[in-house]
């Protein structure tokens, strides 16, 4: 019997991906940083048995319409608007994404760039680099407190509770909001529960961390920024598409809000052109939420074995469930 054909659409780490080599023929986009061409992914789709996709990959029902060997998707990101979960259950392939072992990484980094906005990190760093330290004033390079400043959470799931615990580190009052309450949570950690409207009002710090659905599209607009305060910092590692960017430009640049950090963009990866990044106060990033050696390495190896487990028949450990 013909041994079953994978194909990865990024270069990934053979060794993390290791269990696949020894069951499948494994086949590898050889680029790390060039994703993989649309007609290439197509048509290696149209074969193969499994995919291990990126967030950049388009897994929609072009795609899936003419896969008919496919039995599994492991997506590297715990993330998956990037592809129709509904088509690809009707099609009865499985659909895995990387959950829980990103976590903290993404609370890090999260909260490393809510800092580096507040303090001007970066802006400070370029500064020196660019020999710009000729003198000094009381308020060279000021910024905002951190500690002790309300931060509101749009998005309590895992992430959301992972920053909340940072926040209270810097001894931050925490307001969240979700679809739902969560009582345990605000037992657990101390936390507050608010609506939207309230959070935004009330919050130093916005962070948004709510995954990308037909709900949350568009959330943040203009009227959104509006009611923030003009001292508030506006934090979003989610997806650009949550934001209308366009709004958030124009919040910047009327003072309605004081600055953003921004690990996610509409349309990635962005340019230096892009009109949010010639903002001073504006510091973006790659989109580099999770992406330690660490946990990027626990990705693959999470990925691999979800693969695995389905083309040995079994259950997978972490699957995506409509
Ligand atoms: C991904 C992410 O690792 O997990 C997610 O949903 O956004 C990131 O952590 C990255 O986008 C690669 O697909």
């Amino acid at each position: 019997m013909a041994k079953p054909y994978i194909f990865v659409t990024r270069k990934c780490s053979t060794q993390q991906l290791q269990p696949l080599y020894e069951i499948a023929d494994v086949e590898m986009w050889p680029e790390e940083e060039v994703p993989c061409p649309r007609d290439v992914l197509l048509e290696k789709a149209k074969t193969a048995t499994g995919l291990l996709t990126m967030l950049s990959d388009k897994i929609d029902e072009e795609l899936l319409s003419k896969s008919d060997n496919l039995q599994v998707i492991a997506n590297l990101a715990v993330g998956y608007d990037n592809i129709d979960i509904q088509y690809a259950k009707s099609k009865g392939i499985t659909v895995c994404n990387t959950p829980d072992i990103l976590t903290d990484s993404t609370a890090d980094l999260t909260f490393g760039l809510l800092l580096a906005t507040a303090r001007r990190i970066t802006e400070a760093a370029e500064y020196v680099k660019d020999n710009q330290w000729k003198s000094w004033g009381p308020l060279l390079l000021a910024g905002y407190d951190v500690h002790h400043k309300t931060i509101g959470i749009v998005g309590m799931g895992k992430i959301g509770q992972a920053v909340a615990k940072r926040a209270l580190g810097f001894d931050m009052n925490v307001l969240y909001h979700n679809r739902n309450p969560n009582e345990k949570v605000e037992q657990q950690l101390g936390v507050q529960y608010a609506t939207f409207e309230e959070l935004l009002t009330k919050s130093d710090y916005v962070v948004c961390l709510t995954p990308l659905t037909p709900q949350t599209r568009n959330l943040f607009d203009f009227e959104a920024f509006e009611r923030m305060k003009n001292t508030a910092i506006f934090i979003n590692v989610s997806r650009g598409a949550v934001v209308k960017e366009d709004d958030l430009y124009k919040a910047l640049t009327q003072n309605e809000i004081a600055g953003c950090g921004l690990d996610v963009f509409v349309n990635e990866p962005i340019s230096a052109t892009h009109p949010l990044v010639s903002l001073r106060n504006v510091v973006a990033l790659p989109h580099i939420g999770s992406a330690s050696y660490e946990t990027r390495h626990a990705m693959m190896r999470l990925c691999a074995e979800n693969i695995y487990a389905v083309l040995q028949g079994k259950k997978p450990r972490t699957e995506v469930k409509l």
